[in-house]
């Protein structure tokens, strides 16, 4: 069963501060992870250490040498932390940095190297990805979403759970998750979806749901849940729906 989790930098940062990660829910997240880690793939969000500097620089908008050197090196350092964290919770992973495995077209992942991924799983090793900058070849500066990574990693490998988890319970509606949302009922609840209150560069809640519909016209369904709540992650990977579904399902 392959399983495709991503953790947001909600979670594991303060957004609102650069830098500033949040070590007890790091720790958290991880022995949640031990407790079903066969064929996952790992990603997390930027967090305070991506979407901060990334602003600071003007990135994507700007092209920014130094910006990209280094908003790619604190988010590779954040992936660190988690790396480090699921080792203590008796978990193996290695980093792959999406900045030196892909490359964008206008803002889009054109090229992947997914061996590496492949490998890992093979061989019981946890990949684990987040958010990064990366190059695109129409030249402009660019940034990939831990969402967009999600998305293209649970196509490319056939996911049976794909899971984005948040630091809310869901796609909310009147202050309240759906159960489920399809494509057909996008339009209904769109203008009540919104981006996100921190400084993010990637879009958000109405970001992750466009990446998860994309999955879903493929027959691949997801959840957006909430991370936060102890017992959720380990529920996900077990592939119990919680939070909002994204899909139709069969
Ligand atoms: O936190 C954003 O990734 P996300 C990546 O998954 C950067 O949206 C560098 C801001």
């Amino acid at each position: 069963m392959t399983r495709v989790l991503k953790i947001g930098g909600s979670i594991l940062t303060d957004k609102s501060r650069e830098l500033q990660p949040r070590p007890d829910e790091i720790r958290r997240v991880a022995q949640e992870i031990a407790a079903h880690p066969d064929d996952v793939v790992l990603v997390h969000g930027a967090g305070s250490f991506g979407h901060i500097p990334a602003k600071k620089y003007g990135l994507p908008q700007e092209f920014n040498r130094e910006g990209l050197r280094v908003t790619h090196r604190s988010v590779a350092q954040l992936c660190e932390m988690v790396i480090e964290a699921l080792s203590h919770a008796g978990v193996e992973g290695l980093p792959v940095h999406p900045l030196s495995c892909l490359c964008l077209r206008d803002g889009r992942i054109e090229n992947f190297f997914m061996e590496p991924i492949e490998e890992m799983l093979k061989d019981g090793i946890m990949p684990v990805l987040h958010g990064d900058v990366a190059m695109d070849a129409t030249g402009k500066a660019a940034i990939v979403s831990g969402d967009q990574l999600v998305s293209y990693i649970a196509r490319y490998l056939k996911a049976d759970v794909v899971a984005i988890g948040s630091n809310v319970d869901g796609v909310l509606f009147s202050g309240r998750p759906l159960p489920r949302i399809t494509r057909k009922e996008l339009s209904q609840v769109q203008s009540a979806i919104g981006g996100s209150d921190e400084v993010d560069v990637t879009g958000g809640m109405r970001g992750k749901l466009l990446e998860l519909l994309d999955l879903a016209d493929l027959g691949i369904d997801s959840m957006i849940f909430n991370a936060g709540i102890k017992g959720n992650i380990a529920r996900a990977l077990k592939g119990e729906y919680v939070g909002t579904r994204i899909g139709g399902g069969n």
